[in-house]
């Protein structure tokens, strides 16, 4: 072939591995690869399982394809689920069946220098050297291993001059090329087997911790997995039907949770943004100096960047909320804008979270931040234990400033939650979408209608899901019925005036430092102080 007709040819790096967890480390090797070797793109071919390791210590296939989707962040960078979608485990059937159903690319195989140190265990692997050439990126502490590796003794002869470098992926195989200067101080072992400080002791399997993409970590305490049938079934069963209002929140829920704060109607949203900005001096220098925040249920991170601007020296950004794909992607993408570090947790704020303190710059205390009224989504008991499991998260002399919707006209509270385009109709109704697509439930949708309403006695607007004539809903060999008019109970936003928010306070180890609210006093904004 004439060698303009070759250098046509896509040039792809391969980067195989199990990527559990995916890390800076893989990223920073196909920067290198993408610079040095004049690649096209670079292809993360993420494997089921190496069968070199040991198959329990492999998190979920989805989530490390999901995070690693994440931590490329790279136009020239794709994740791929090749080798799951086509049954394979080596490498060598892996490069065997992608030349032949890619015959114009121009294929190199990537590789950590530790890779290179068992590279003679892999199954035919002077096949693989016979088939791609390869490059070898320096880890650190592997030079001297890789060099004299039996794999890259036998292959000595084939080495090139990383000068040359830009030839390799032209040059007929055997051939390979090592970088003595790719350095970078990660990798997945090292991040599995890492305790992070004493505060946070990482002993359950299913957690997850990493560098991930612009992120400074993220913390994956799998809050929700398995729990939804199990919590359906037993909400199902009660006399009153109900269901935890955090089920709400897939990828459909948290973007209709969006179109909500901008209907004309839903009035919390731009209040408690006037609220902020209009008191952002005094509620910053209530703050004060070198404050981390670490916001509850941050959703897309849409009220964080005023706070971050007004306070002086923030140190970090942690956010946190159940919807694992949703918080990813808007942490990620308000990493890019903040200039602090700033990191995600996934987890239920129902339960106990411990941070990870050393992964961050020392910051003289944290700040949390529950904006949105999300606090009036909890029972007032649950609040109660809310507060106190975040005084214990936080830690001595940490701060919390909590938006909270509050009482008024019964008939502005109404609309809020029954507005003209049915936006908060359809958000109610997801739910019944989530069980029949998630949990396999045999039921029509069509037989319910979005029900919300202000219970005056209890301060609240109550959200249900009302059986427009008798029907049943199935799940797992259980039968449901409802008559008609029966209502599946699924969310309370509670209001507050702010004496009752301080009796709420006052049963917990905060206490209230400085409130703010509006003129018409509909959305107030508190500084909490845990002494
Ligand atoms: N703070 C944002 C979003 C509020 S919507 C704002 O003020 O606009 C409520 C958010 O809380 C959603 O992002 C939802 O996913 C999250 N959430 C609901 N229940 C949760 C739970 N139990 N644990 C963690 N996050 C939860
Ligand atoms: C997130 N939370 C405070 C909202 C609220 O107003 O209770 C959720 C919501 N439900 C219906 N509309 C908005």
């Amino acid at each position: 072939m004439p060698p303009s007709q070759k250098t046509e040819r896509r040039r792809i790096g391969l980067l195989g591995g199990s990527f559990n967890p995916p890390h800076q480390g893989h990223r920073e090797i196909s920067l290198a690869a993408l610079e040095r070797l004049g690649l096209d793109a670079v292809w993360w071919l993420v494997t089921p399982g190496n069968p070199l390791k040991d198959p329990k210590i492999y998190a979920d296939y989805e989530d490390r394809l999901r995070l690693a989707r994440i931590v490329a962040n790279h136009p020239d960078i794709v994740v791929s689920d090749f080798e799951r979608r086509r049954g394979l485990t080596y490498t060598a059937e892996t490069l065997d069946a992608l030349q032949a159903i890619n015959p114009n690319a121009a294929f190199v195989w990537l590789m950590g220098a530790d890779g290179l140190d068992n590279f003679h265990q892999w199954k035919e692997w002077r096949h693989i050297a016979e088939t791609v050439p390869m490059a070898v990126f320096n880890r650190p502490g592997h030079t001297d291993e890789a060099l004299a590796s039996e794999a890259a003794k036998e292959l000595a002869a084939f080495r090139i001059d990383p000068d040359n470098a830009m030839l390799l992926s032209e040059t007929e195989p055997p051939v390979w090329v090592f970088f003595p200067d790719t350095e970078n101080p990660l990798s997945s072992t090292a991040i599995r087997s890492r305790k992070i400080s004493h505060s946070l002791t990482i002993d359950r399997d299913d957690e997850l911790i990493a560098p991930c993409g612009a992120l400074a970590f993220f913390l994956d305490l799998n809050p929700d997995l398995g729990d939804f049938r199990a919590d359906v079934i037993e909400g199902l069963s009660k006399l009153q039907k109900s269901i935890s209002p955090k089920y709400f929140y897939d990828e459909t829920g948290s973007k209709l949770f969006d179109q909500i704060t901008e209907l004309e109607e839903y009035y919390p949203t731009r209040t408690e943004k006037a609220v902020f900005l209009e008191n952002a001096e005094a509620i910053t220098a209530a703050i004060g100096s070198r404050a981390a925040i670490f916001e509850y249920g941050s959703g897309s991170s849409e009220k964080i960047e005023w706070l971050v601007k007004g306070l002086e020296e923030p140190a970090a950004y942690v956010a946190m909320d159940i919807s694992r794909d949703h918080l990813l992607e808007n942490a990620s993408a308000i990493a890019e804008v903040l200039p602090i570090p700033v990191a995600a947790v996934c987890a239920d704020f129902h339960s106990p979270i411990e941070l990870p303190k050393d992964l961050l710059p020392s910051a003289d205390h944290w700040l949390g931040y529950f904006p949105g009224s999300t606090i009036g989504n909890m029972t007032r008991d649950a609040a109660k234990d809310f507060l106190t499991r975040a005084a214990d998260t936080l830690g001595a002399g940490a701060q919390f400033l909590v938006g909270f919707d509050l009482v008024k006209d019964k008939a502005v509270l109404e609309a809020a939650y029954n507005d003209a385009r049915g936006v908060t109709a359809a958000f109610n109704m997801n739910l019944l979408r989530r069980i029949k697509a998630e949990l396999g439930a045999r039921l029509d949708p069509d037989d319910f209608e979005h029900y919300a309403f202000y219970n005056e006695d209890e301060d609240r607007i109550e959200m249900h899901l009302r059986a427009l004539r008798p029907t049943v809903i199935e799940l797992d060999g259980h039968e449901f019925s409802f008559d008609e008019g029966e209502t599946l109970h699924t969310e309370n936003s509670h209001k507050f005036t702010l004496e009752k928010f301080e009796a709420l306070v006052n049963q917990t180890p905060w206490r209230l430092e400085k409130s703010w609210a509006d003129e018409k006093g509909w959305f107030a904004a508190c500084l909490l102080g845990n002494r």
